[in-house]
This record gives C-alpha cells, structure tokens and sequence, in this order.
C-alpha cells in the first residue's frame, strides 16, 4: 500500500478501564448474544468442542466456510478442525445451506445438543451469521469449548444493515480494513459503505487518472486540533496515500467471503476538492486548487456546465465498477455549495439550455446524468439525502443523514431509504461528557441514544416497510487520527447499531443489551478493539431545580456498584458518602462522584460537574416561542444551576429554530439583583448562530420592563459569555430576548436553512 504513516501524539485511551467487576467478569450470561436473535431457547446439555470433533462440510462450496470457522476457533485459542464431507454419528458440527428449512433471507437455525451442532443458512449470508452466533455462544477452555445447549431461529430484520468508514480525511492500511470487515460480520451487519473521495483526499487508484494518485491523492499538511478552533493550527507534515487496485480487489474479495458487500462512494458534485487540485479544469473558475488541509465544506465543486467533468466521472465510475460488484455504488451529493455554479458562465448556460429554475435543479440535473450512466451499466445509485433538493433521481436511494425528514420525503415518493440521522448513528461525536473524552467532531450521541432510535415507529405502515432498506452507522474520521481511536469511536455504538438492524423491535432492551455488551468482552479484546466502556460511568439521571435548591440525581448503569460522592470539593474515596438519593444543593457547589465495587475499590474515571446556585434556579420561566425538541424542550433548564456544555446536545441548551428566544422568568417576588449572565453558541459549521441582538429586560410588574443590557455582536467562535454586572436593580420580571439569525446566509454552512439560536443559563445574581 502507498502509504506513509504519520505517527501523532498516542492518545492514551481510557478504553481498558476494569470497569466489570470480578462477579460479573466470571459468569458469563446464557446466550450473551448480540445481536438477539429472533428466537431463542435454552435446552439440553452442551456440546463440547474438542480436538476430535469435525466440521461436516456436504459440499465443496461450503468448504471456505468451513475455513472461516476454523479461523474463527483459531482466534479464540483453539485447534483448526479436521473438515469432511458426510457426518460421524457425533461430535460434529454440521454446516449446510437449505432454504426449505428456513424462509426469510440471510435467516439460520442453529441447533445445539450434546451430540452435534447443526448449523443451517437459508442462504451463503445465513449460514455464515449462524456461525458468527456460535462464535458469540461458546466459551472457551483449556482443551474444550463448551457451547450451551440450545435451539436458535433466526434472521433480521433490515435487509440493509450498514456501516460506514471514511478514508478520505484519514487513512488506514488494508489491514485495518479487513478487520473492520471481520467485526462487520462479527455483528451480522452486511454492508460496508467505503467513502474513499473527499476534499481531504482520493483513496482509489484509477489508472486512466494518474494526477488522482500523486497529486489528489496527497495533502500539504493536517489540522491539529478542532476546526472550531481559531486560528486553525497544522502539523506541517505531508499526508496521504491511496489504495492501489489490486488491494481493493483483495478487500472486496475479503468482505465477499463474509457475506460483506462493499459499496464504495465517490464524490459529486461537492467534497471534490483533491480531485480539483489534480484536474483543475473539472472545476469553474480552473483553479489552482489545492487538497484540503482541514475540514469542511469547500465552495469549489465539479462544474456541471462543463461536459468533460462527465467524462471524467464515468470514466472513473467505468474503473469503480470493474472493481465492485455491488448493485448500488453512492455517489455522495451532499454539502455542494452552488456559489461557483452561480458565478459559472458554462453552468448558468447549461441551467438557460435546459430551463432550470435554480442551481438546486441542476445539482438535480448532474446527480441523474451519473444516475442514467450508471442504470445503463446495470447499477443504482445512492446518495445522500440533499439529493432530494432540486428534484429526485428516478431510481435513487436515498441515505437520510440531516435527520429523518429526507428520508421520509423519499419514501413518501416511494424510492428505497437508509436511515442514519446524525443524531443517533453519527460515531464522529461524543459518546461521554467527560472533559477526558479524545477530540471529536461534536454533539453527544451516547451508547443508549443509538440503542434508542427506532427508524419505524409504530404502527409501521406497509409503505414505510416496503421502502425503508434499514440503517448505518457513520464512520467520519476527521478526528480519527489512529486506528485505536476510530475503534474507540466505534465501538461499541456500532454494536448499538447491529441490534436495532438485526432484532425484531419488541426483544430491544437497553438493560439486557448492557448485560450481553460486558460479556462481548472477551471477543473484543481477542479482536484487539479497544472500545470505549463509557457506557457504565457515572452520569446524571435528572436534574431538578426548585425552590432555589437543585436536585441532582445520579446513575450508574453497572450492577452492584456503589456511587460514593463529595460535595465539599474533596476526592470521593471508599470512605464517602454513599449515593442513595437526590443530592439536594441549595449553594454552589461541585459534586464530584466516583463508582466504587464491593471490595471498595473504585471503578473508572472522576464524575465532576459544577452548579451555579443563583435568585432564578427553580423560578417558573415562560417562553413566547417554542423551543427544538432535540435539544432540551424544556425552559426549565434555563434556571437548574448548569451550564451547557460545548457538547451542544448535551440537553442543557435551549435552542431555537429559526425563530426568536423570548423568556421570561419569574423570581416570585421584588429582589436586588446585581449581576446577570447567560451564554450563547456561536458554532456556524452546526449551523448555530448567535443572536443578531441580544437584550436583558427588567420588570417589577410584569408589563413596564426596562432594558438592562444589549448586545450585538458575539465575536468568539463558540461558547459567547455574556456577564452583566448591575447597580442593584430592582425587579420581579427578567425578559430575555435574542432575534434569530433567520435563515443562514449563502456561502455558510445550511446556507437558505434556519439558524439555530442556542442559550443557556441565565444566571441572575
Ligand atoms: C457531514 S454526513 C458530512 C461529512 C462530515 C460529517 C462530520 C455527510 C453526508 N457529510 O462530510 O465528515 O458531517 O460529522
């Protein structure tokens, strides 16, 4: 591989915290099994997997199979098995494909006694998912696994069960690929969605093209740090690589043997920058054009006036297609800022030839003449879900990333969707609100926040089920500077994410899944993943405020551990207060807690969070507008004593779309107040803006108000502190007011989309 490793910084990841305790590591639950299977019952007495027993293979067909359940003891510390064509009376493992046993597609019986294990696939996919079941049921021994008697049907519920990885804005070798692949089928998922073009870097060899791999292929330097960050900081290395052709024939052969179909992505018309850089002329203004050092959204695209970007673009699908057998290959079409189209005489003469009313129609116009390309060499394409913008492609699929919503539009027009809303299968962001966590992209999607979404809320109607294919998880890797940290990033959300692809909604339970995850443990590691166990930390249940006081809940989703907690500043120790109930504040105060097990010992990291006690915790607060949902809907978490975090969807933020904040809070009678705070966001690439005018009002009566503070301008990129110290003003009534940006102006990010308008705590002293 043409590949040069740039060695960072070792993040040290907290991912090997013991965070099981002895107990549990010890007893391994029955059927451990993720993702649940559709049917399963306890039965009978084991089957023990020995040196003597033989893996009974009917035909030559099913001998790679064979193979891989070879590799798969191997893996696990145990001998390769002897593999013959008709089966000894016992002590066998039978694998074979019979589709009258079995009706649903990639569907499996597995069949366990103390005499044999009989696995049975519907088809190639089923058998192979009945074994990744077994590998997930046996424990293994000195000279023996034991299995659990059992009896398994089985099968999913999505036919499209994806997950992502991004290579553009960081690189991993082949072998990172492959095992990527392996933990793929691991958990049963069955396509691999390889974003191999991007403004950061080309990553696939295409020998018609020589300049996409010496010079798309490479980068003058990397961002360090957050783009959010300013001034941007770089590394001042050169960064890049590609994978050569034959290395993807090797993969996809790779992925195919475990029923794995990759479907690669490239690019259009946006993301293309490091094409640019190669061949300027694909771009309007001709460039020069230089791969991109940071991330974002760049306003130099592919022309779509200019019929040699066609051109080119089949002509590098024509090499794709050679090389990927998948039926649906994506071509990207989100984030394409039409400001170079606009300014384009050869694309405003192809939008006057062709009557298009606006430069969204000719985005509409480029994605179906790659659609019409494709469809005439047997392929369908996807894209993502701005492909909508403009008019839809006949036969597109249509990946729903900005939320639900432009999947729901495609489906009510009846073309095929997968589901990945940001919110919940985005693996870029946060997955834990610890100040620890290594640099991510953004938001906080927890472990159970994946585990929670449902792509079809009940009652499902025929069309919704029809069209939707199933889910994907992201794998964006701007801040996957290592192969240890996108593992951490993804796992175990992916995991998360298999269970909602694979089992039937009514046997999803979070508590049950927590149970079956700390027992993956062991195949995990074996695996060499270093996952993030931030799932049983520390974290807040609820946070109450009233009567000037705030009430602070805390849970810890690990059985049998003690939360020990301080609010006195000290180091919780095995000597502290024991958490039973609310923690009541009635000051400021930071409570620190720390999970501890039954031998005192403590478990994983510090929990810290400071509260502001201040006249308005707890006070009724009335908002004119109403608030997004997806935030925190609730005005009271203006006035519980906690400041939101830069991890915006942290559900302490109040936020606003497109319209305006007016809040007034009710201190309950006449006080002197000396000081006001509040904070806004200011973070343009989330497409959150701070108010265009800020203003702190003042009323004793609830009707005259006086204003106290304006603000009209907020230059920090970020979180903006606003601290108003006063003249002792009397007052019952505090009105806060922030006018919306309103729709978010051209050559911004959602640019024509609304701004939100984020604000939190409004602190009155
Ligand atoms: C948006 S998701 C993008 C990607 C970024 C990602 C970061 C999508 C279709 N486009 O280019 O990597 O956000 O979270």
């Amino acid at each position: 591989m043409h590949y040069k490793r740039i060695y960072r910084i070792a993040i040290t990841l907290i991912s090997w915290m013991p965070m099981t305790t002895g107990a549990q590591a010890s007893k391994k639950p029955f059927a451990a099994l993720i993702p649940m299977p559709v049917h399963i019952e306890q039965s009978g007495a084991p089957f023990y997997i020995t040196a003597a027993t033989k893996i009974v293979a009917a035909n030559k067909g099913l001998h790679s199979i064979a193979g891989l359940l070879n590799g798969y003891l191997a893996m696990a510390g145990g001998k390769q098995l002897p593999v013959i064509t008709a089966g000894p009376k016992e002590n066998y493992i039978l694998i074979e494909i019979d589709s009258s046993v079995i009706s649903q597609s990639e569907g499996y019986r597995l069949r366990i006694d103390k005499g044999a294990i009989q696995c049975t696939g519907r088809d190639a996919a089923g058998l192979m998912y009945g074994l990744q079941t077994l590998r997930q049921l046996w424990v293994a021994g000195k000279n023996k696994f034991s299995v659990p008697g059992c009896m398994i049907n089985d099968h999913p519920r999505f036919n499209y069960r994806g997950m992502s990885l991004d290579v553009s804005r960081h690189l991993f070798p082949v072998s990172f690929i492959k095992k990527y692949i392996d933990l793929l089928s691991l958990y049963k998922f069955n396509t691999f969605h390889w974003h191999l073009t991007d403004d950061q870097g080309w990553r696939i060899e295409i020998k018609q093209y020589p300049k996409l791999q010496s010079i798309a292929a490479w980068r003058d330097e990397t961002l360090i740090g957050h783009k959010k960050e300013s001034p941007h900081r770089f590394d001042g290395k050169r960064y890049g690589g590609y994978y050569t052709q034959q290395e993807i024939k090797e993969i996809v052969q790779y992925a195919g043997d475990r029923q794995i179909t990759i479907i690669p992505e490239i690019e259009m018309p946006g993301h293309a920058l490091a094409a640019l850089a190669a061949y300027p002329r694909l771009g309007c203004t001709g460039g020069p054009y230089k791969t991109a050092t940071f991330w974002g959204v760049f306003d130099d695209v592919y022309c779509a006036g200019n019929d040699s970007t066609f051109t080119f673009l089949q002509n590098v699908l024509d090499e794709v297609l050679a090389l990927f057998p998948s039926r649906y290959i994506h071509i990207g079409g989100d984030e394409c800022p039409k400001n170079r189209w606009k300014a384009c005489a050869r694309c405003q003469q192809r939008k006057q030839l062709l009557q298009l009313p606006d430069e969204h129609a000719l985005q509409s116009y480029f994605i179906q003449r790659i659609e019409k390309y494709l469809n005439s060499k047997g392929r369908q394409i996807i894209g993502w879900d701005e492909i909508l913008e403009g008019g839809l492609a006949p036969n597109a699929t249509v990946m729903s990333w900005r939320g639900e919503e432009g999947g729901k539009a495609a489906i009510a027009q009846h073309h095929r969707v997968i589901m990945t809303p940001e919110a919940y299968c985005y693996f870029d962001y946060y997955q834990s609100l610890y100040p620890e966590e290594p640099l991510a992209a953004g938001g906080y999607t927890p472990l159970q926040k994946v585990y929670s979404y449902e792509p079809l809320p009940a009652p499902a109607d025929s069309v919704n089920e029809q069209f939707l294919a199933g889910v994907e998880g992201q794998a964006w890797s701007e801040y996957f500077t290592s192969d240890a940290k996108a593992l951490y990033m993804i796992f175990p959300r992916a995991l998360a994410l298999a269970e909602l692809a694979w089992t039937p909604p009514g046997k999803r339970n979070y508590k049950n899944f927590l149970q079956r995850l700390r027992a993956q443990k062991t195949l995990l590691q074996q695996a060499g993943v270093p996952y993030a166990a931030t799932f049983d930390e520390i974290v807040f249940q609820s946070v109450h405020s009233a009567g000037n006081t705030v009430q602070v809940s805390l849970q810890s989703a690990l059985p049998q551990s003690i939360i020990r907690y301080t609010i006195d500043n000290s180091e919780p120790g095995s000597e502290s207060a024991v958490y039973s109930k609310p923690i009541v504040l009635s000051k400021t105060a930071t409570v620190k807690a720390a999970l501890f097990d039954e031998q005192k010992q403590r478990v994983g990291r510090l929990f810290k969070q400071s509260f502001r006690l201040h006249k308005a915790v707890g006070a009724p607060v009335v908002l004119q507008n109403k608030a997004v949902d997806r935030f925190n809907p609730g005005p009271a978490v203006l006035v519980n004593g906690l400041t939101g975090s830069s991890r915006y969807n942290d559900s302490q933020w109040l936020g606003f779309s497109g319209n305006d904040l007016q809040a007034v809070i009710d201190l309950g009678q006449q006080q002197t107040v000396h000081r006001l705070a509040l904070q806004v966001l200011n973070y343009h690439w989330q497409r959150m803006w701070a108010p265009v005018c800020l203003q702190l009002l003042a009323s004793k009566d609830g009707h005259l108000y006086t204003e106290l503070y304006r603000q009209d301008a907020f230059p920090v990129n970020g979180i903006n502190k606003v601290e108003v110290p006063l003249q002792a003003v009397q007052a019952r009534y505090i009105k806060v007011i922030g006018i919306n940006k309103g729709v978010i102006p051209g050559g911004e990010y959602g640019a024509g989309g609304n701004a939100l308008l984020l604000i939190d705590e409004i602190v009155v002293e």
